[in-house]
């Protein structure tokens, strides 16, 4: 087996991307593929495991790409795509189905969440979506998979998945066990609005979220009406324990900053929020907005867009069909 380094993640083209997807996952991207062979694939079938308006999809597909574009990914050194330009995702999600189990599927919170109270009402392919991310890794036999927190629970399923496929079909090592590869110090970035939620696309109030193409007074705004704390900044993180606004809002000043939290909190310590709010503001509005404006600028060149997806599509493919060959002969089908 080869123990080569091979990354592959995905992003769903839901709407506008997030500070949470960027922190979680758009920056471990580009550092990595400094050092790997990547594959980063825009997810247009899980996105539809939701229904999407097909027209604000396809512009959600091209900005998903402008997006991961403008925050580094060059086209020449990782394979960037979109899912469904690669029939191989959904024959081998269909494979992977005949192997995952209804009780791994139970298990899922994600599902639980997305589905809310109605669960008779949800799409059978947001039940089996992790079987399809399962698919989207193993298809490429990826090795690592950055991620936020939030995917942990579905990356252990594809584990289990692949683990099972081995065993199943009698051929040990075949797919690798991927690893997940979540940033250490902040791994889910939390909801501007309520801090036991995570920051999403699709909360209703755009006040969670800082989006990537939010101008600096837009950032301005929705810091300052943040939920924070009405005590002073402590001097010791652990009294932050109950305070999960006050939290997040301390660890994406650090993580921006490139400092530990307890490095803010020893320089902030005895500051009102307001204090931190308007440095968060400041340095989000340096880091996120030139990536909002380039996002912006590549948008007005689809033709641009559509060929870095047909190019990356086409290699996506001849590596798919090769282990789709293999997966073929190992279960039997000719
Ligand atoms: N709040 C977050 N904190 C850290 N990482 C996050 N990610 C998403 N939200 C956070 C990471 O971003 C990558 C792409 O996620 P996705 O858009 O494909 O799906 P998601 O996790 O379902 O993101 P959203 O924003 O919650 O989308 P909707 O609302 O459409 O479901 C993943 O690596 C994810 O971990």
């Amino acid at each position: 087996m080869s123990k080569k380094k091979l990354v592959f993640s995905g992003v769903q083209p839901t709407g506008n991307l997030h500070l949470g997807n960027y922190l979680g996952a758009l920056k471990n991207f580009v550092s990595l593929q400094k050092n790997a062979e990547c594959i980063y694939c825009v997810v247009d079938l899980h996105a539809i495991t939701v229904f999407q308006d097909p027209g604000h999809l396809h512009d959600n597909v091209l900005e998903t790409t402008a997006s991961f574009l403008a925050t580094g990914l060059d086209p020449d050194k990782s394979i960037i795509f979109n899912q469904s330009s690669v029939s191989g995702h959904a024959e081998l999600a269909w494979i992977l189905n005949c192997v995952s189990r209804v009780g791994w599927l139970n298990r899922m919170t994600q599902f639980k969440d997305k589905a809310g109270s109605d669960k008779e009402k949800a799409s059978v392919g947001l039940y089996i979506y992790p079987n399809l991310m399962a698919a989207d890794i193993l298809l490429y036999k990826a090795t690592h998979v950055p991620v936020g927190a939030d995917q942990k629970q579905h990356l252990e399923l594809s584990r289990d998945i692949a683990q099972k496929f081995n065993n199943d079909f009698n051929c040990k090592d075949f797919f690798p066990l991927p690893e997940p590869l979540i940033p250490k110090n902040i791994s889910r970035i939390m909801s501007l609005r309520d801090g036991t939620k995570k920051m999403s696309k699709s909360e209703e109030s755009d006040y969670s979220r800082i989006n990537l193409k939010d101008t600096a007074d837009e950032i301005i705004k929705k810091i300052k009406k943040a939920k924070s704390d009405s005590e002073t900044i402590p001097d010791d993180a652990k009294l932050l324990k109950n305070k999960p606004e006050a939290l997040n809002l301390l660890n994406i000043y650090s993580e921006i900053t490139k400092n530990s939290l307890e490095k803010t909190i020893s320089e902030m310590a005895g500051e009102d929020y307001s204090y931190l709010k308007t440095k968060l503001a400041e340095v989000l509005i340096d880091e996120i907005t030139p990536v909002g404006k380039e996002t912006q600028k590549l948008l007005k060149d689809k033709p641009y867009l559509k060929k870095v997806l047909k190019k990356g599509s086409e290699k996506a493919n001849i590596i798919a069909e090769e282990n789709l060959k293999n997966i073929r002969e190992k279960v039997g089908l000719i």
